[in-house]
């Protein structure tokens, strides 16, 4: 397309609303004729990184080879809109080092734990409570908050629809889109 490459690099706690952000994100943009291209634990954590789990080293090479695929993208010219928890500031911050200055916008997906906990929405957070999952993001594992990203969208009072127009008003605004 005739736009910019650039990395939008959703990060939150399971069950913030990354991927239902990013998916209606590129829907919309869709709309407007600008290509994007979704990486979520679908499509990443299904095949390429499917040697990986849940320990900390495990999510570091998760989010490693996620930043040089999304290099990759970015480089034929794709505008990318990624969605995992990458819960350590360090490796968002390696990806943010392999790309160019206007390559990468971190969207912090802002939600509590206790909502997040209230929706779990594949029972995942029940099943960590019961110690039937180990190292899970916000019970027996952490989460670093950004400390800088460029956009927080709230998703405990926003919808989704204000998510996105927020997120689309900041790429207008930047000339991004
Ligand atoms: C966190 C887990 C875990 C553990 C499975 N901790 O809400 P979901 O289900 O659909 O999204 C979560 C996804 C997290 O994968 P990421 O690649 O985004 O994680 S990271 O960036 O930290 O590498 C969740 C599911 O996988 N899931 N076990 N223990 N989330």
């Amino acid at each position: 397309n005739n736009y910019q490459s650039y990395v939008l690099w959703f990060t939150g706690l399971s069950g913030s609303g990354k991927s239902t952000l990013a998916n209606a994100l590129a829907r919309y943009l869709f709309e407007e004729n600008i290509g994007t291209y979704v990486l979520d634990g679908d499509n990443i954590r299904h095949g390429l990184n499917n040697d990986l789990g849940f320990d900390d080293e495990d999510r570091k090479e998760n989010i490693r080879r996620i930043g040089e695929v999304s290099k990759l993208f970015v480089d034929s010219g794709q505008i990318v809109l990624t969605a995992f928890i990458s819960p350590f500031r360090e490796d968002r911050q390696q990806v943010k080092d392999i790309l160019a200055e206007n390559e990468f916008f971190e969207v912090y997906v802002k939600c509590s734990l206790d909502e997040c906990e209230v929706r779990d929405p594949k029972g995942l957070y029940k099943k960590a409570r019961n110690n039937e999952i180990k190292h899970f993001t916000g019970i027996d594992s952490p989460y670093e908050e950004p400390e800088n990203p460029a956009i927080i969208v709230d998703t405990e009072s926003q919808s989704v629809e204000d998510s996105v127009k927020y997120i689309v008003d900041f790429l207008v605004a930047k000339g991004l889109i």
